[in-house]
């Protein structure tokens, strides 16, 4: 460790020449990423030896995702030693940035839930509270993207090096997790057991990633399963070479699905495989204290993906330590709980029972015992058909992982107040009223370390001159900085600092996609997973309504903008194929009219990821946050923007709701329906988008140019995106808040024409977005579900 600029530039140069005479910019990210490895190193021991010895209660945060972004610059960051390393190397010839991009992210999450997820890593070792992570260590993280003409390409993305990798082997932790075979019933010495006889085993080997802390003190573990051969003997009734084969292929690739039910085996394999080997990790540091399991730990699953963990610790309580079912299932239930992520009816898991049964045989009858026992339990209760068709894990060959996760643990939330108050009134009406004290709210919150402190060094540094540092330990004090909305020094400072966001921006855009943009229009950004219900469909509409109008009316001259997409289909999910195609042909169309050009500016940047929206977040003027009403549970995107200053357009769905709430109404753009009118509409199946385009005389030559192909290259695109608008009932409501959207525009240009009030709205953004902290989501998480005790670190 270091204490000073001139030690760090002594030891550095050190090791560099250590490495031989070529001094290469890869070299120097090498001795980087060493020497703060090092630095990590010694906390981690420490803060492993202080929950050892003090014996505190541990939280193990389950989930298939964990999108961590890049990681050097955060931990040093974290460590306080970014300024210090940067000035160091500034005057050694280098430059950190540059370093920092040598680093490939690990790609291991699709979008909201697994980023939520690092998210949570960073806030708890930040509150010094002992949380880990479990999940798995894919080889090929999220595919990268790339338009050939216009369309999505998906290519490997291996992050994994041959040295200097983010993980550490431990080879001496590895579990065997069985597969297949046959249950039987053996007598043991304390009686019958159930046994799985000749399984095939897999070998889990974990690698584990330091979470680093503010300040370096608390360094929690990320802990990712690899899928290898077993030492155990090989399966009966298959060649080496194909379980060779399949056994690498389980921790492969991430499912490059986001809200997807896929249903396929070796997904199953991979949910099996995190579910068994993190409970055996646990349970072998808790075998001579299991009664006390929900007093020295807790597990939250992240979403229903690592649901497997309810059958999988009543199997081990059962089988291997001999437990009756009451007592086993008390101590389970009193040890999971369960975050839903989303209500959309595509996306909830569900599993054939024929696959479970027969890859995992033994949690298919534990499965199978829970359903009836709950059943059972509902007898005397008299409920009506539909009231048990809600509440029951396997019905008709199928298991409803949702139901079983609500069954077996005991806190089940929502990701925000209005996804929470769906899931309680409706999607788990039934459930809800079953068990009533189960369900609460914990709306999601992003690390303010990564998306503001680290991604926006320049605004968090005139926020720490304004109003001292402590609104970094504490992100609510943000809010002193209301006073300063009225104060025209801060407006300009804040307004230069938006500006060189923007030049960082264009910089790296140009430098990866060859893209030229005006650092003076109005950036205004969409970036998300592609999805029917995030509706770029009506973004892109939007802009050609803005087109025809600038061509037909000589007097409409807006003000510059340029509008920015990113964001990835599943290779599966056709119709979001098809809008990304779609805008890429608007764009062509618009870009290069010599007249439209000077107002509209479309730039799609290829292979968004936790990377590019660290440079796009901090770069823009206007937020689109426009998914139909209902259907975002929450929305993260969302909340990194606000704290970056830029204003929402939204419509009242997810976290965009209590943004309005906090930031008020008049510092935001609000339109579109409501989520009670959209289900009220879904209800009654009483939509007819024909009706708004027969009253819509801007809406009826939109489509019909839509369907006569000018915005669109080949037929079958044009066909696609008019088939669902029109013949498939506009099922997200594009062209029912499309006016309404549009008016919200206006008033985004009228806002803009006066830039001190701009500047005024953003930083009430700023001032208003500490709430959404993940810090305050983990300390509610922890107040009232897991119990955590703070471990103070020693420094
Ligand atoms: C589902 C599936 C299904 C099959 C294959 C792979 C896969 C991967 C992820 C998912 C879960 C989708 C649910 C999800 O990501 N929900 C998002 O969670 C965010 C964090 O709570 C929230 O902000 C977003 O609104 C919500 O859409």
């Amino acid at each position: 460790m270091f204490t000073s600029k001139e030690e760090f530039k002594k030891s550095f140069t050190n090791r560099l020449e250590l490495k031989g005479t070529e001094k290469s910019l890869e070299r120097a990210h090498e001795t980087l990423w060493e020497m703060t490895c090092e630095w990590v190193q010694e906390s981690w021991k420490r803060t492993n030896q202080l929950y050892e010895e003090n014996q505190d209660k541990q939280l193990y945060y389950m989930s298939i995702e964990f999108l961590i972004g890049r990681v050097l610059g955060q931990n040093l960051q974290n460590l306080n030693f970014y300024n210090m390393v940067k000035e160091g190397l500034d005057e050694l010839g280098l430059e950190l940035s540059e370093i920092e991009e040598l680093e490939i992210e690990p790609g291991l999450g699709n979008g909201g839930l697994g980023r939520l997820a690092a998210c949570f890593m960073d806030s708890l070792a930040s509150l010094e509270l002992p949380g880990h992570g479990y999940g798995l260590r894919y080889r090929g993280g999220l595919f990268t993207q790339h338009f050939v003409n216009g369309n999505q390409t998906e290519q490997p993305t291996n992050w994994i090096k041959d040295t200097n990798n983010v993980d550490t082997r431990r080879e001496d932790l590895a579990v065997d997790i069985p597969y297949y075979g046959e249950v039987q019933l053996v007598m043991g010495l304390d009686g019958m057991r159930t046994k799985i006889e000749n399984p095939e085993w897999v070998k889990a080997v974990p690698y584990d990633i330091p979470i680093v802390g503010a300040n370096g003190g608390t360094v929690n573990t990320l802990r990712l399963w690899q899928a290898e051969v077993s030492d155990r003997s090989p399966s009966v009734g298959k060649e080496y070479a194909v379980y060779e084969r399949e056994t690498a292929h389980i921790t492969d690739r991430l499912y490059p699905d986001d809200s997807l039910e896929t249903g396929k085996i070796l997904r199953l394999k991979q949910q099996y495989l995190l579910c068994s080997a993190s409970l055996q990790n646990i349970i072998s540091n808790h075998k001579s204290s299991l009664e006390k399991l929900p007093d020295s730990i807790a597990i939250q699953i992240n979403d229903t993906h690592p649901a497997l963990a309810v059958p999988e610790l009543m199997r081990i309580l059962i089988d291997d330590y001999a437990w009756d079912w009451e007592r086993a299932w008390d101590v389970t239930t009193r040890t999971i709980s369960y975050t839903n992520h989303t209500i959309l009816e595509e996306a909830m898991e569900k599993w054939d029972s024929h696959l479970i049964q027969s890859l995992l045989p033994r949690i298919y009858l534990i499965i199978e015992e829970i359903d009836r026992r709950f059943k059972e339990s509902l007898q005397n209760q008299e409920k009506d058909d539909e009231t048990l068709h809600k509440l029951s894990i396997i019905e008709n060959g199928v298991i409803k992982m949702a139901v079983l996760a609500v069954v077996g643990s005991y806190k089940v939330n929502g990701v925000a107040k209005l996804h929470t108050e769906i899931l309680k009134k409706r999607e788990m009406k039934e459930l809800n009223e079953q068990f009533p004290n189960k369900f609460h709210n914990k709306t999601n919150g992003i690390t303010h370390r990564r998306w503001l402190i680290k991604a926006n060094q320049e605004l968090s540094g005139l926020i720490t001159e304004t109003i001292g540092s402590q609104w970094m330990k504490e992100p609510e004090r943000l809010s002193e900085l209301h006073y300063f909305s009225q104060n025209q020094n801060f407006l300009q400072d804040f307004q230069t600092i938006k500006s060189l966001k923007k030049e960082q921006l264009i910089h790296h855009l140009q430098r990866d996609q060859n893209i030229i943009v005006d650092p003076s229009s109005i950036f205004d950004i969409h970036i998300k997973r592609f999805h029917g219900y995030k509706r770029q469909l009506m973004n892109i509409l939007h802009i050609q309504m803005l087109y025809d109008r600038i061509k037909r009316d000589s007097t409409y001259r807006p003000y510059p903008r340029t509008f920015f997409f990113g964001g990835k289909a599943a290779p599966s999910y056709h119709f979001a194929k098809q809008v990304i195609k779609m805008i890429n042909t608007v764009a062509t169309k618009v870009n290069n009219d010599p007249l439209a050009r000077q107002h509209l500016h479309i730039v799609f940047v290829e292979n968004y990821n936790v990377t590019q929206a660290e440079y796009l977040i901090p770069a823009a003027d206007v937020s689109e946050q426009i998914s139909t009403a209902s259907k975002e549970a929450s929305g993260t995107g969302n909340m990194k923007f606000m704290m970056n200053g830029a204003l929402t357009i939204g419509t009242f769905d997810g976290a965009n709701v209590e943004i309005f709430e906090q930031v008020g109404q008049e510092n935001a753009f609000v339109f579109g329906m409501r989520a009670e009118q959209v289900m009220e509409y879904e209800k009654n199946h009483s939509y007819n988008p024909k009706e708004i385009i027969e009253s819509d005389v801007e809406i009826e030559k939109l489509m019909e140019e839509l369907v006569k192909g000018d915005w669109t290259e080949g037929k079958a695109n044009a066909d696609f995106i008019v088939g669902q608008l029109l013949h498939d009932g506009d099922p997200y409501f594009v062209l029912k808040d499309l006016q309404s959207y549009a008016k919200a525009h206006e008033k985004i240009l009228d806002a803009y024409a006066n830039p001190v009030k701009w500047a005024e709205m953003g930083v009430k953004n700023i001032a208003a977005s500490g709430i959404f902290s993940s810090d305050r989501t983990i300390q509610q998480y922890s107040d009232d579900v897991w119990h955590l005790t703070k471990v103070p670190s020693i420094y």
